[in-house]
Parts: structure tokens; C-alpha cells; sequence
């Protein structure tokens, strides 16, 4: 046999496949090319693996949280849906979003002075500028990088934001926390009089229970709570939820399509943040109490 026809078998040879739960009954499974990182940080297990359809993928806890394919999509949502409605969006706080991905949007706004990252896994960020070097800005002149507790983070700081994102894990584990009311309080007191906040705000399709909490914690504290949609591949049900939360303006109302300019978008435009505002009836029905 000749080193080629060697090659070839033990490729066709390779069968692995990683599963990621999405429900006790349903799972998304993504062939791998090579497993390229694997330890426990203080926090959390924190895996990247190459996958032939999404190329890398970080994976914490068993959940993946960004693909090189699929990310721009969150990142985009999460991001300039808020930066587009509030009218003079200065300054930016990320709660979590230790790829940096939301960084790279954030910095995008000219009118963004500073975006400051609160993560609180060292861990993740040294991985994630090893391993997915095109995601993360954290080298942008207005980024500025913090290693903490993003709930003590916002309860202790004497600084006010414009806008704050919460680009979570899921809740469980070190992120739980960051779905509930105290902290939601937090980034109200630390938000300007006109402030908007958006947090990530997982599956409508799998993850009910959460959602319905999310949205009663969301409300008892914010006067205008908005849920937006975005289809991200391989989040569970590909259908994903942000909560667009603000003590003045509104999603739409104050929405201005003309102001919309276009930063190198891939999935954000203007028809988009209209229509990611439409519900369905099940959906509407999760977040109407
Ligand atoms: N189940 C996956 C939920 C992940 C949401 N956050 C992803 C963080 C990407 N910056």
C-alpha cells in the first residue's frame, strides 16, 4: 500500500462526532476534524473542536457557544439592534463575552468611546485569542478588557453606561446568576436615564421554563421589555431570543432605518431589526405574564 492510499483509509477511518444535547430527546451532532483544546479552567470545562461544517467551535460546559461559521450572527443581533435604537450610544459594558465577538461589533460604532468587557474566565479569553484570532476585538483602541464577576462588577461600580449587554453562557453554572432579578437590578441602577439593556435570552423553543422566568425578572424591573429573534444554526432549535430592555425608548418607535449604516453587516440591516421583532403565537404567549 502507498503512503497516499494509507492516508486516504485512515481518513475515511475517522468517525468522530460531537453531541450536544438540546433537549432530554434531541441533540445536534457535528463531525470532527480534531480536537484542539481540552482542560478544566476555575470555572467551567472549555473545549475547542474542529468541525468540518462549522469549522472551530468553543464549547463550554458541553455547550457550544460560538462556531467560526454561525457567530456573526449573535454577535450582530446582540449588538447593533440596541446600538441602532439608542441615539448616542457612548459608552458599552459586556457582561460575559469572553470570545470578544461582541467586542468586535461594539467597537464597530464610531460613536462608541470605550466597550468594556467584564468576563469573568480568564481562562476563555487566553483561549479563545489563541484559537479564533479573527472573533474577538480585543485589541481595538476603545476596547478595554475586565477579569471579573460581572454580577459584583455592576453592583460595586460607580460608573453609568448607555448601553449593556449580557452575552451569557447558559444558566447554569457561573452564569446563573446573571438571569436573575438582583442582577438585572444592577445594570438598571448602572445604565444612564435613557439606557437600553439586552441580555441573551435563550431558546423559546427548548427552553420555556427559563424564558418565562427570564421575561417576569426582565419586566419587574424594566418598563419596556421587547424579545427579538435571530436564527443561529447551532444554538437549540436555531430559533434564539434576546430581551431588548429600556427605561425610554422603544425598539421601533425609536428606530430610525435611515441612520442605518452598514459596517460590514452579514446578517443585521435594517428590515432585519423590524422583523426580528415579530413574534409567534406560542412565543408571545411565554413572555405575556
Ligand atoms: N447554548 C448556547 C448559549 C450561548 C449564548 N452565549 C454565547 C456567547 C457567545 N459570545
Amino acid at each position: 500500500m502507498n503512503d497516499i492510499v494509507k492516508e486516504e483509509s485512515m481518513e475515511s477511518l475517522w468517525n468522530m462526532w460531537f453531541t450536544e444535547l438540546h433537549h432530554q430527546r434531541v441533540g445536534l451532532s457535528l463531525k470532527v476534524s480534531r480536537v484542539l483544546y481540552s482542560e478544566y479552567s476555575d470555572f467551567q470545562r472549555i473545549d475547542v473542536i474542529d468541525t468540518e461544517q462549522f469549522g472551530r467551535a468553543l464549547v463550554l460546559y458541553g455547550s457550544i457557544m460560538i462556531t467560526e461559521k454561525d457567530e456573526f450572527v449573535y454577535h450582530e443581533m446582540l449588538s447593533h439592534v440596541p446600538l441602532h435604537v439608542h441615539p448616542k450610544p457612548e459608552k458599552v459594558l459586556i457582561i460575559g463575552g469572553g470570545d470578544g465577538g461582541a467586542l468586535r461589533e461594539v467597537t464597530k460604532h464610531d460613536g462608541v468611546q470605550q466597550a468594556t468587557m467584564v468576563e469573568i474566565d480568564k481562562q476563555v479569553v487566553e483561549v479563545c485569542k489563541q484559537y479564533f484570532p479573527k472573533v474577538g476585538g480585543f485589541d481595538h483602541p476603545k476596547s478595554r478588557v475586565v477579569i471579573d464577576d460581572g454580577a459584583a462588577f455592576v453592583a460595586n461600580t460607580d460608573e453609568k453606561f448607555d448601553v449593556i449587554l449580557a452575552d451569557t453562557s447558559d444558566p447554569i453554572g457561573p452564569a446563573e446568576v446573571l438571569f436573575q432579578k438582583p442582577f438585572y437590578q444592577s445594570v438598571y441602577d448602572c445604565l444612564n436615564d435613557d439606557g437600553i439593556f439586552v441580555p441573551q435570552s435563550e431558546s423559546p423553543l427548548y427552553h420555556q421554563d427559563s424564558v418565562t422566568k427570564i421575561y417576569r425578572n426582565l419586566k419587574s424591573v424594566f418598563p419596556i421589555v421587547r424579545m427579538y429573534l435571530a436564527h443561529i444554526p447551532t444554538y437549540p432549535s436555531a430559533l434564539w431570543s434576546f430581551a431588548f430592555c429600556s427605561k425610554k425608548y422603544d425598539p421601533l418607535e425609536d428606530f430610525y432605518p435611515g441612520r442605518v449604516v452598514d459596517m460590514g453587516f452579514n446578517y443585521y440591516n435594517a428590515d432585519i431589526h423590524c422583523a426580528c421583532f415579530a413574534l409567534p403565537g406560542y412565543v408571545k404567549e411565554l413572555v405575556s405574564s
